[in-house]
């Protein structure tokens, strides 16, 4: 009687592992990290509520505050400066090492950074001139990360 048992609950556990190995698989799969270029369009905005005189702080922004990638990516930033002939420059800036990146704009102005995802991590991207309202976080995912 008890080698019966003990053959059942063995051939209940092998057929449990045999059920549980193929959807692990497919969860891997699902969720592996491939390095690829990922191209993001910033732009100036403005947050129509902030009374500048009033809260005494800008009414800036950037129309993305986070920009997401993988380590290993590519990242393509295309920053655009939305203001009209005699508005305000806007600066796409990165401190955060290892990342070191200074776009500034012109009215009317647009530029690319182009840059490898080398460290994950959460870094500050700010303007420059705008600061604490025009400010975001880019996050770079670690490998294998969902
Ligand atoms: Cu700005």
């Amino acid at each position: 009687m008890i080698i019966i048992a003990c053959a059942a609950i063995v051939i209940v556990a092998i057929s449990s592992l045999v059920m549980v190995l193929p959807l692990k698989q497919n969860v891997e799969t699902k969720y592996s990290v491939h390095p690829e270029k990922r191209e993001f369009w910033l732009f100036s905005s403005k947050i129509p509520e902030i009374n500048e005189t009033k809260m005494g702080m800008s009414h800036d922004m950037f129309s993305s505050s986070t920009i997401t990638v993988n380590t290993g990516d590519t990242v393509i930033i295309h920053f655009f400066n939305t203001e009209a002939p005699g508005g305000d420059s806007h600066s796409f800036t990165i401190y955060d090492k290892p990342y070191d990146v200074n776009l500034v704009l012109k009215p009317g102005e647009n530029k690319t950074a182009r840059f490898d995802a080398t460290t994950a991590g959460v870094f500050t991207y700010e303007c420059t001139f705008h600061e604490p309202t025009m400010r975001g976080q880019l996050i770079v995912l670690a490998s294998g990360q969902p």
